[in-house]
């Protein structure tokens, strides 16, 4: 029997320039475990990304990936995920990728409850362009990159991914890297768009939302008794109210964990099988496209032609 993976089968080898002590290490620590903890086979699991700190997570995950536009990984992983939908596509972006520049795809998903897992590197800051205010940032603030206080009002990241129709809602934290994991296999186990928004710190540009900010003042919604479930589809409206009025509770207490869970939606791929039904037995990514009945390309002819392009991940 082969041997089941640990997390560092998951770690790529290539050099990683995020500062030291940055919060996204434990945004990959937890993928990591996630993934080893689910056996998941590298050649179907597709990490996407846009651009920005957050936007080089594929580099450092040993699965298959795309490193996209700034605002376009969900997109991206749409596409990637109804061309195939055995595959597990996890996107992994920054509250500027995801809510500023990319907001239309983001609220698109959860209209289409596509099963996608995001997962939203939320520190409050644009990182990788030096600090800038972010559509997470509150108004009034200001961090050590800014001349002057924030002007705009900052979105609730889980209030918008409620409202927008995302069938699982969660909230974690990066230096909380067990219940982080917890979080990333539920969502993954959830069949729809699943949403994870997670507190990052950024040790270089953020210093009000720093890990001793975070530390003092996070709790587990599973403790404290909450439920996110939906029961039945009648009690949709009234779950996802509570939740949404949960997701405003921030100051000297912030919730972490599952804010809402329904299962009882259907997901786009369900939806387009209910339309095409072999959609799901012969995905068209499976479907040899011919002309005449000659096959234009086969995969066999696709790996030849960009063999040297192709790079196996779970070879290493
Ligand atoms: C279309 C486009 N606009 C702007 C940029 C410049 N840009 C690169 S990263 C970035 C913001 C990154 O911030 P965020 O998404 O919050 O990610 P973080 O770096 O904080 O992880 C911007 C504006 C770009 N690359 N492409
Ligand atoms: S700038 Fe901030 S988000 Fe980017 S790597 Fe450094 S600490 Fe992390």
């Amino acid at each position: 029997m082969a041997r089941r993976p640990s997390p560092t089968d998951y770690r790529s080898d290539l050099w990683n320039d995020w500062c030291p002590g940055c919060g996204n290490f434990g945004i990959v620590a937890a993928m990591y475990q996630a993934l080893a903890e689910m056996n998941a086979d590298p050649r179907m699991t597709v990490v996407v990304s846009g651009i920005g700190c957050s936007g080089k997570t594929p580099h450092f995950v040993k699965v298959s990936g795309v490193h996209t536009l700034h605002g376009r990984a969900i997109p991206f992983a749409t596409g990637i995920k109804l061309a195939n939908p055995k595959l597990n596509v996890i996107v992994n972006g920054g509250d500027g990728d995801l809510l500023g520049i990319g907001a239309g795809h983001f609220v698109a998903l959860g209209r289409r409850n596509v099963d996608l897992v995001v997962i939203m590197h939320d520190n409050q800051v644009y990182g990788l362009t030096k600090g800038q205010a972010s559509p997470t940032l509150p108004r009034e603030m200001q961090t050590k990159a800014l001349p002057k206080p924030n002007m705009q009002d900052p979105v609730n990241p889980v209030a918008l991914a409620i409202s927008s129709g995302y069938t699982f809602v969660a909230r974690g934290y990066s230096s909380k890297v067990k219940h982080l994991k917890d979080l990333i296999k539920a969502a993954i186990e959830h069949r729809g768009a699943a949403f994870i928004d997670v507190l990052q710190p950024c040790v270089t540009y953020n210093d009000i939302f720093t890990y001793d900010y975070y530390d003092k003042r996070v709790y587990q919604l599973e403790e404290a008794g909450w439920n996110p479930d939906v029961k039945d589809e009648s009690d949709a409206v009234g779950k996802a109210s509570e939740a949404y009025s949960k997701a405003f509770e921030w100051g000297d207490r912030i919730p972490i964990g599952v804010f809402y869970r329904n299962t009882h939606v259907p997901s786009f791929e369900d939806r387009i099988a209910a339309r095409l039904p072999n959609y799901l037995k012969v995905p068209p990514a499976e479907e040899t496209v011919d002309r005449g009945g000659i096959p234009v390309m086969d995969g066999a002819a696709f790996r030849k032609a960009f063999s040297e392009y192709i790079v196996d991940v779970a070879k290493g």
